[in-house]
């Protein structure tokens, strides 16, 4: 594939309602959405940067920057792309895997729309629909966090995520187990905000039969993520400190984590996404998919990861009205609590150019 032309244009859609974790709170989802023309099909990439360095050292500006600078000349210079031509390609840019993975997912889409292959065919997806759970943010009080909760299981939402910090723990969960019972799939994530010396106080959420504790230290804490689990009944699921299948594989035998969150947008991509199944796959270790509050494009790409065999709990891959009054592409919809996996060649889904019209705040444009 000759690739001609790389948009790179960015977003920004308001959310239906603030989203807010330990690191802050957003009001809107800003993305950089890769177009790649190619001499064949043309194909979208969504990065899943923030506007911030808050959750990840990448961030939009970061992303744009690496891939105008060192990521998109060397596709435009090769006579043939091909998806697996772009890790030999790339080797020469350490990190920026937020940038790689936009990149990776726009080339990918152009390649199976050429073959009129799926995303979900090309992974390997052995379901052609996946369970839907929901992350909640961290909300000004339990009243509101109930009703909140109530909506999203009258739904029909498989599992529950509750954001959580320190003074936002204890108390909500136990509120949402009161209001709601223990059969409710519930789980928790503290993205880093905790260190060792809460063990104890995170001990706790163990009476309430929770999935799991998602990245409750810094994401360099391996070795303070495997002490903590020595104190824990509830299994630890890493999601920021999960960065590559090696990274992935140094968890596990670490004891580190008995569980891994996989976002394909923030290890590189979904190759490598696919790598980290596997390896969690052979150590017998659950995997689930999450997110980024991903518009439609990224969504696509996550369902489709998602539908891997060894992706056995519900995903943070919810309906496009969960963030978003209309989303770019045609919506994805929640039906008895799952998501459709799209089966149309490469994401099966594309912009709807008015709402994408819509919703741009700049595009750059580089050509061959
Ligand atoms: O830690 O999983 C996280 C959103 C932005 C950044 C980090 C995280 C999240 C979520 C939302 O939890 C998941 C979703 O896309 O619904
Ligand atoms: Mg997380």
């Amino acid at each position: 594939m000759r690739i001609d032309r790389v948009a790179l244009r960015c977003v920004n859609l308001p959310l239906v309602s603030p989203f807010r974790t330990s690191l802050g709170i957003e009001y809107a989802k800003p993305a950089l959405l890769v177009q790649v023309s190619t001499d064949g099909a043309d194909g979208w990439g969504e990065s899943v940067s923030g506007f911030d360095a808050s959750y990840s050292s990448e961030y939009i500006e970061s992303t744009r920057d690496v891939l105008v600078r060192h990521l998109i000349p060397p596709l435009l210079a090769a006579k043939d792309v091909t998806v697996s031509s772009l890790g030999p390609l790339l080797a020469g840019v350490k990190g920026h895997r937020m940038a790689k993975a936009a990149l990776e997912m726009a080339v990918m889409d152009a390649e199976l729309r050429s073959y009129g292959m799926s995303f979900a065919t090309s992974l390997g997806a052995v379901t052609d629909r996946v369970p839907s759970g929901v992350s909640v943010g961290i909300m000004d009080s339990i009243p509101e966090l109930l009703d909140a909760v109530g909506g999203y299981l009258a739904q029909g939402y498989r599992r529950i995520k509750l954001k959580i910090e320190p003074g936002w723990d204890l108390t909500p969960v136990r509120a949402v187990r009161e209001r709601f019972g223990d059969d409710v799939l519930l789980q928790v994530d503290a993205n880093a905000a905790y260190t060792l010396a809460g063990a104890r106080h995170l001990a706790r959420l163990d009476d309430f039969g929770l999935l799991l504790i998602e990245q409750p230290l810094d994401e360099e804490d391996m070795r303070g993520h495997a002490v903590l689990s020595r104190h824990l009944t509830t299994p630890i699921c890493l999601d920021e400190s999960i960065v590559s299948a090696r990274s992935a594989a140094d968890a596990i035998a670490m004891g580190a984590c008995r569980i891994v969150n996989i976002k394909p947008g923030r290890v590189g991509g979904l190759l490598e996404a696919r790598r980290i199944h596997d390896v969690c796959a052979a150590s017998g270790i659950p995997v689930w998919c999450g997110g980024m509050l991903e518009t439609g494009l990224g969504r696509a790409a996550n369902t489709a990861l998602a539908a891997l065999p060894n992706f056995t709990l519900p995903g943070d891959v919810s309906a496009s009205n969960r963030y978003f009054s209309t989303d770019i592409t045609d919506p994805f919809i929640l039906e008895d609590g799952h998501l459709r996996v799209p089966q149309g060649p490469g994401l099966g889904v594309t912009p709807l150019p008015d709402v994408l019209a819509e919703v741009t705040t700049s595009v750059r444009e580089l050509v061959r």
